[in-house]
């Protein structure tokens, strides 16, 4: 059997809007073309709640497939328990399946896959969460099986507390499937693999890469990676050394101009390297940024650096500030507060605060 396996389209995604609709839907429409069966490792819209607008066009792109598609969720579609994500809606619309801690056998000209699902949950909990679904799945003996996660795991990630690759490949999956990581990454011999998004979202020259899925091949066990039409995103580095305010304007100029040139379309980012000249402080540095080009003034660093550290790291794991106050107000209130779940009363907050009363509510009901 031929499976394609696709993650992190993050349709919808605000800095590039377009390309995140049509290099999912490159994605998708060539494996269409190729495999059996779908498989999709979470993140397909941006959000949690998309607006009917990006819902319609995806509703419209899905029903134009043939191949069937088994998906999870993302973290950036997670929502609270008993609460609808987006995933699971395509799945009332009948046009994939949802695997939400469950299993599926998919079946195709007498050959069977097992698939087991997990949509992401946050990080901390993912071990715990991981082990539940294993007490309630079984996997079959004469099924090739796949278990598909959407979680950091500790070879490629920096954090506390997350899956490893070596504790994944002990559950005795014939192949393990992991979204959430934009980068391409592959372990276990092909047996690990994690494709990667289809849309640029980090500006990390690790994303300078080409985007893609991959197609894997039962039979022979060996996976290839498919590349798809794909904006391109140049990653440039200028240096410079005791530099004046308008040598930087003026190299910025000449790179972006000629970068252009060749690449009309391309995401273009420039990151400044080096020091000024005496008296000139790297916020005097102010260069036009569109939507396609983007600076990253690191001049006189080394002043700086702590600074600049703390601010880029803020911006790359915006959602999981949020993953890490959950984490220690559940913490803070284990075994101290029983009346409500930490992560659904701030999603109920979060949505308003009528729905937050009303879930307090019914957890004083439920006692
Ligand atoms: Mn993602």
């Amino acid at each position: 059997m031929k499976i394609a396996i696709i993650a992190d389209t993050h349709v919808g995604y605000p800095r590039f809007y377009e390309d995140s609709f049509t290099q999912a839907e490159a994605a998708f429409r060539d494996a269409d073309g190729k495999a059996d069966v779908i498989l999709f490792l979470g993140d397909l819209y941006d959000t949690r709640v998309p607006s009917l607008q990006i819902l319609g066009r995806t509703i419209s792109f899905f029903r134009s497939l043939k191949t069937p598609i088994f998906a999870i969720h993302g973290n950036h579609e997670r929502r609270s328990k008993g609460a609808l994500n987006p995933v699971g809606l395509l799945e009332r619309a009948g046009l994939i399946s949802h695997l939400n801690f469950s299993s599926k056998i998919f079946e195709k000209n007498g050959e069977k896959i097992f698939l087991a699902g997990m949509g992401n949950v946050p990080d901390d909990l993912a071990p715990a969460a991981l082990r539940k679904l294993m007490e309630t799945i079984q996997i079959p003996e004469n099924c090739f099986s796949i278990l598909m996660i959407h979680q950091s795991v500790s070879e490629f990630v920096f954090g506390e507390n997350l899956l490893s690759v070596s504790d994944l490949e002990k559950f005795g999956f014939n192949l393990i499937l992991n979204g959430h990581i934009h980068v391409r990454k592959e372990a276990l011999d092909g047996r690990f693999l994690i494709p990667g998004s289809t849309v640029i979202t980090q500006l990390t020259k690790e994303e300078t890469n080409p985007r893609g899925y991959y197609l894997y091949d039962t039979k022979e066990k060996k996976h290839q990676f498919i590349q798809i039409p794909c904006r391109k995103f140049l990653f440039e580095e200028l240096e410079f050394k005791e530099a004046k305010l308008a040598e930087v304007q003026e190299k910025v100029g000449g790179l972006f101009a000629e970068s252009r040139k060749e690449n009309p379309d391309a995401i273009i980012k420039i990151r400044l390297k080096g020091t000024l000249e005496k008296g000139l402080r790297t916020s005097d540095i102010i260069l036009a940024e569109d939507g396609s080009l983007f600076i990253d003034n690191k001049l006189n660093e080394h002043m700086i650096r702590n600074d600049l550290k703390a601010i880029r790291e803020m911006r790359e794991k915006k959602l999981s500030v949020r993953e890490m106050s959950e984490a220690r107000i559940r913490d803070k209130l284990k075994g101290k507060i029983t009346l409500f779940e930490p992560s659904e009363l701030f999603e109920a907050l979060s949505n308003s605060p009528e729905e937050a009363l009303k879930y307090l509510q019914e957890r004083m009901r439920a006692g």
